[in-house]
């Protein structure tokens, strides 16, 4: 069992066993260094410590704070501020508490939220039920091959991200699958330079030669991070990668939601090098998910250089349509206009399903 594995095999019999056995590892794994001491020192916030929620167990919340891992209840007062939320506190939550003996702590304020993932099925009711929150990046990872790269669910992902005021950031896996084949290497870099002319960042990894797996640290390095992509395309490998581990990813999931309202339950996971990546299955199931014809347009907001006849122009099927134009003429790009078609398409495919 490696470190992560031993942080989540918590049940609650063996929850005090494994956190004495966790604080032990902290000491030895956080040597009071000088780096650790400034640490410490910026988590203060007068008496009380700032920490991020990783999870939320039966047993309590538990907080982490520079490394160090809290339980933590709510404070009184706070629990009964906030009657609209199920949860008043959600797993990737930024508070302040108060530490107490034996690890243990109290909840006494929760910092405004950055970013909210709640369930779709949910917002109609007038409890939202969080996820998560607070998360900085969508990692969306995408495969050369197996499944092949397909630019309408990425812009899919790109636009949810947006949705949710989180960054999205393409993967691109199992470049080791690139063959020598001039056509899939010619469209594999143009969705590359399609993407990076968006100025979205782009890192193409394989998990099996471990080729731009630095890339990938880098760019989670203190930022909280969610994986999501198509099934198969190796998000799995990739967090098990990140994480110097064997750890199943899915198998957490839903372990610790026994008796309580959620489905899903998140974690979130420390990383070495400093941040946080969540295990949620992705955005799918969130809110954010809902496509409306205005989120589409926003995204192609290139195409609004090219007027057409009509200002309502859907670009699909009407003659005079200066987007279609620009495609025939090869100012816009063909695969971001194939793209949009397909979201539109899908939009159309949607009403006629009710
Ligand atoms: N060749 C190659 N195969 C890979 C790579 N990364 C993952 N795979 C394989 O792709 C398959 C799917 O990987 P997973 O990590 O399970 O994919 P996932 O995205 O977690 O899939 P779901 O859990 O179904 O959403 C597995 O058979 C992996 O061994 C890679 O870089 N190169
Ligand atoms: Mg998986
Ligand atoms: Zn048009």
């Amino acid at each position: 069992m490696n470190e992560y594995e031993k942080y989540y095999s918590e049940t609650k019999k063996d929850f005090r066993k494994e956190r004495k056995h966790l604080q032990s590892k902290d000491r030895s794994k956080y040597k009071k260094t000088d780096q650790d001491k400034i640490k410490k020192k910026e988590a203060q916030e007068g008496d009380f410590t700032r920490g991020r929620v990783l999870s939320i167990t039966l047993q309590g919340i538990l907080v982490d704070a520079a490394g160090v891992q809290y339980i933590c209840s709510l404070k009184g007062a706070l629990k009964k501020e906030n009657t609209q939320l199920k949860n008043l506190v959600a797993v990737g939550d930024s508070v302040l508490f108060s530490p107490l003996e034996h690890n243990h702590g109290s909840i006494v304020f929760i910092e405004e939220r950055k970013s909210i993932l709640s369930r779709a099925d949910n917002l109609a009711r007038k409890k939202e039920q969080l996820i998560a929150v607070n998360i900085d990046q969508v990692l969306i990872t995408v495969s050369v091959v197996l499944p092949v790269l397909k630019s309408f669910i990425v812009d899919r992902y790109i636009i949810a991200a947006r949705k949710g005021n989180m960054e999205p950031v393409i993967i691109v896996n199992k470049i080791d699958l690139l063959s020598s084949s001039p056509e899939e290497k010619e469209f594999y870099e143009e969705f590359v330079r399609a993407y990076r002319n968006l100025n979205i960042s782009v890192i193409p990894v394989s998990t099996k030669t471990l080729e731009g797996m630095e890339d990938l640290k880098k760019i989670m390095q203190g930022k909280t991070s969610v994986f999501s992509g198509q099934s198969g395309t190796g998000k799995s490998s990739l967090i098990n990668a990140v994480l110097g581990s064997s750890f199943k990813v899915g198998g957490i999931v839903g372990r610790t939601s026994k008796g309580s309202h959620t489905t899903t339950t998140s974690h979130l996971i420390p990383l070495m090098e400093g941040g946080f990546c969540i295990d949620t299955p992705g955005i799918r199931s969130f809110g954010i998910w809902e496509l409306t014809k205005e989120d589409i347009q926003n995204y192609f907001s290139e195409f609004l250089d090219f007027p057409c006849k009509y200002l309502d122009c859907s670009h699909l099927n009407e003659h005079d349509c200066g987007v279609k134009i620009a495609v025939e003429e090869n100012k816009l790009s063909p695969l971001r206009y194939a793209s949009y078609v397909a979201l539109m398409e899908s939009l159309d495919q949607k009403h006629y399903n009710r």
